[in-house]
């Protein structure tokens, strides 16, 4: 073990380094396109180059003339293979309109990237060539890209939906019928505000992959994917193809990432099934960067309303939220659900009376598919309401941070019970606020912003903060039930004490960067005194962890991490029983400290696990009735969603000239409970803030009125290197979760939650003396230029008020 830092006796809470990196910087680590497969054939998919065509035909001729082709097929060759449509595990309402969706498109294709047809070679590159060749005659159609848009109807896209509209889900919580109304006729202040979620491609380093291996008798086959869900893909895929499900493996190598993109069934992998089953060869595919920027889903996509009422003093009186969400060209796994998980979370932070009004409307575009991206309509819905609370300051002539301290949810009143009903587990946003304020130095920044925001000034300086909460942990099942989510929430988890108190545990949750290894190996090293290098973590393989709901949703820790806990208490129990009749002693006697069973005031009566473990091994002299080995299992199902918090600050300074942003400070203070390994937290929380300060700066998935991407390359979509992005000023505070036993809350996602609304706060901040009340994303020089040249107006070109 090699710590870095003075930490605490025990191993939790240290900051152990990641097991998982030597391998990831050595190259040792194996991915999908790593894995040598003698004799597997390899596909290309060939996509639509048009947003919206009908497919008059496809000849494969040339295509399978070509030197190494093996087969090459269309979708109604294909179109006997699917047992059922392409899944989506969401159908949020009953009356969700959910085009069918099969993995190649047949009658017409729906976007840039829709897939027409497939063509297998032996080797990539003469499938890659022979794709070329397939010549599909198209008849373009008109596409439609822009949301509101698509709800008018103009052009159906999906005819025998007969609209593009895909469904309405509303919440409306009112403790008297008619409160929102009344709040808001009865407002000393309002502000009504509209903001864009830009598409975002979410740019997992690793692109996608996939390889199917038939086994040549028997007909089972192993499916290796770069997913987050192996688990759920193993069902999927069964369900898909109508194939026994014990007759399939999934395993998801080391996968380079994924940022909700791979929680997914994708095309690509019910292909490679089919096909490898159909051939009897394996199939494998590899996605190039630029097919992953229009096959892969995307993230976001939205246009939100936000109304704020509020009495004098600024307390909030009711919200009200109307929202058109973009779900592409068809319904991918969970996309309708992803505004509803933004849902619950546009009151933010603060103490909202019963007076509650969101609704959401999705329609389909011409345009790739969304899903799942970090965050997951969470942080859509803390950019709404910490724009609008910044809106709102403003329009009091208030300081924003003055606002939310008068709003907070105060600490005495965890647990606490919001309208929507859901109860926020624990949380002190004064204490996190405060901090914050402290290490940006809030005051001091106001201070010199005094002095250098003065008429004529060309550099400006903002500061903006967000304060956020996060319902995080997805479970619990019947939870997941009410909103129609398809799946369950809980982790399943086995601890194995070996023969030579060598630990392996099996987990169901499937990491693609968050360290699993070396937490769950930390959980069990605390709770059975071993050390954490004694402990092998198995997962990601449906064969050897055969149950479990995956890596997505910052789930891990506080359900599957906490099944680890669960399961080695029963180790212990069962542990206590051996050492207990081998002692001669009670049960009720013993205490279990540092991995050894002693004798409450007998400390030479004592009997270590490893010996325990030996005995349990044999089977020599165990109580009657107890079997042997040394092994338990638990599948938990938490009683609530987790609430990670806090409160991020950034300051800013605005070139006038250029629409230059540069980000001077960021400030993140992160409450995620109890901290497993705070290394880890903080690598989470460095990594969530740099793609929320992306999306606040620099990401935007542009597309034309056709419905061509236009930045789908790494050259023009811009994702932040390091020297583009400011270094980090970490704090953080420990409000335990009294929901499980560990007091954790999930943290792979709150960094993206707070950043994009502290940046564009900041960037606001800076320029309100101008007239600048709002600032789309990404805040590009060009934008925020722009912007400030129409609030000071063609008068005053090229100066500052
Ligand atoms: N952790 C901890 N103490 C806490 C909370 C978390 O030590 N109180 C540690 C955990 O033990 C775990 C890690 O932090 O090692 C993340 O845990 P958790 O918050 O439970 O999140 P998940 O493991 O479920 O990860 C999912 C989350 C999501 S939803 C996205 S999107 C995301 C993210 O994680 N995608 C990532 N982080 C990513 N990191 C990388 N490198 N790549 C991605 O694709």
């Amino acid at each position: 073990m090699t710590l870095v830092e003075d930490g605490p006796t025990t191993v939790l809470g240290t900051r152990l380094l990641r097991r998982e990196d030597p391998a990831l910087l050595t190259g040792e680590a194996k991915f999908t396109n790593d894995l040598v497969v003698p004799g597997a054939l390899h596909m290309v998919v060939v996509r639509s180059p048009y947003a919206h065509a009908a497919i008059a035909g496809i000849d494969l001729d040339s295509a399978l003339a070509a030197p190494g082709v093996v087969a090459a097929f269309t979708g109604a060759d294909l179109a006997h293979l699917w047992a059922a449509p392409m899944p989506c595990a969401w159908p949020v309402t009953t009356d969700m309109k959910n085009p069918a969706h099969y993995p190649l498109a047949t009658g017409k294709a729906c976007y840039v990237g829709d897939g027409v047809a497939v063509v297998l070679a032996t080797s990539e590159v003469a499938a890659r060539d022979a794709a070329e060749l397939v010549d599909v005659r198209y008849e373009p159609q008109a596409a439609v890209v822009d949301l509101e848009d698509a709800l008018s109807d103009r052009i159906v896209i999906h005819p025998d939906l007969g609209t593009n509209k895909s469904y309405q889900w509303d919440l409306k919580i009112e403790g008297t019928p008619g409160q929102v109304d009344q709040a808001f006729a009865d407002a000393a202040y309002k502000v009504s505000e509209r903001y864009v979620q830009q598409r975002l491609i979410p740019i997992a380093m690793e692109p996608r992959a996939v390889c199917a291996v038939p086994q040549p008798f028997g007909g089972d086959l192993t499916l290796y994917s770069t997913t987050q869900v192996p688990h759920i893909l193993k069902v999927m895929t069964a369900v898909t193809l109508g194939m026994p499900e014990h007759q399939l493996r999934v395993i998801a190598p080391a996968v380079g990432g994924g940022f909700g993109s791979k929680l997914n069934v994708y095309a690509e992998e019910l292909l490679c099934v089919a096909l490898a089953l159909k051939l009897g060869r394996p199939v494998r595919w590899n996605e190039t960067r630029s097919e992953n920027a229009v096959a892969t889903t995307h993230g976001r996509g939205q246009i939100q309303h936000i109304e704020l009422a509020a009495d004098a003093d600024g307390k909030l009186t009711a919200v009200r939220v109307r929202l058109l969400a973009d779900m592409g060209a068809y319904l991918q796994l969970v996309a309708p659900g992803v505004p509803l998980l933004g849902a619950f979370l546009y009151a933010g932070v603060y103490d909202l009376p019963l007076a509650y009004d969101f609704s959401c409307t999705s329609v389909f575009t011409t345009l790739t598919p969304t899903d799942a991206y970090r965050g997951a309509g969470r942080p859509e819905a803390t950019y709404a309401i910490e724009r609008a609370i910044d809106a709102l300051a403003d329009t009091m002539g208030i300081d924003p941070m003055e606002l939310r301290q008068r709003n907070f949810i105060r600490k005495e009143q965890f647990p606490y019970t919001a309208m929507t009903g859901l109860v926020y587990d624990s949380g002190d946003h004064e204490a996190a606020a405060a901090k914050a304020a402290e290490l940006a130095d809030y005051a001091g920044v106001r201070r010199r912003q005094a002095g250098q925001n003065v008429p004529g000034a060309t550099k400006l300086l903002g500061i903006g903060q967000a304060s956020y909460f996060e319902m995080c942990g997805l479970a619990p099942s019947r939870v997941l039930a009410s909103l129609n989510y398809s799946a369950g929430g809980w982790e399943a988890a086995t601890v194995r004490v070996l023969p030579t108190n060598k630990i392996q545990v099996v987990t169901g949750t499937a990491p693609h960067g968050q360290g699993h290894e070396t937490s769950w190996s930390m959980i069990v090293a605390d709770k059975l005194g071993v050390s954490p290098a004694d402990v092998d973590v198995l997962h990601s393989d449906t064969a050897i962890a055969p149950l479990g709901l995956d890596t997505y949703g910052s789930r891990s820790l506080p359900v599957g991490g906490v099944a680890i806990a669960m399961a080695c208490d029963k180790v212990i129990d069962k542990a206590r029983k051996i050492a207990a009749h081998q002692l001669e002693a009670d049960e009720a006697d013993l205490e279990f400290v540092g991995g050894t069973f002693s004798v409450k005031g007998s400390p030479d009566k004592a009997m270590p696990l490893a010996a325990i473990a030996f005995e349990a091994f044999t089977a020599h002299n165990l109580p009657d009735g107890l079997e042997p080995n040394l092994e338990a299992h638990t599948t938990y199902d938490p009683p609530n969603f987790s609430w990670p918090f806090g409160t991020h600050i950034c300051t800013v300074e605005v070139d006038t000239e250029t629409g230059q942003v540069e980000v001077l400070q960021y400030v993140a203070v992160d409450d995620c409970g109890v901290r497993v390994n705070p290394l880890i937290v903080e690598g989470q929380v460095h990594g969530g803030v740099i793609q929320g300060l992306a999306q606040a700066l620099f990401e935007e998935a542009v597309h034309d009125g056709d419905g061509n991407l236009k930045n789908g390359s790494l050259i023009e979509y811009l994702v932040p290197a390091a020297s583009e992005v400011p270094s980090l000023t970490l704090g953080h505070t420990v409000t335990p979760s009294p929901t499980n036993q560990l007091g954790v809350k999930g943290i792979g996602e709150a960094g993206t939650i707070g950043a994009a609304p502290a940046v564009i706060n900041a960037v606001v901040d800076a320029l309100s003396h101008l007239g600048v009340r709002d600032m789309p994303m990404p805040a590009s020089p060009n934008t925020v230029w722009a912007a400030i040249q129409s609030a000071i107006g063609p008068a005053s070109q090229g100066a500052s008020k």
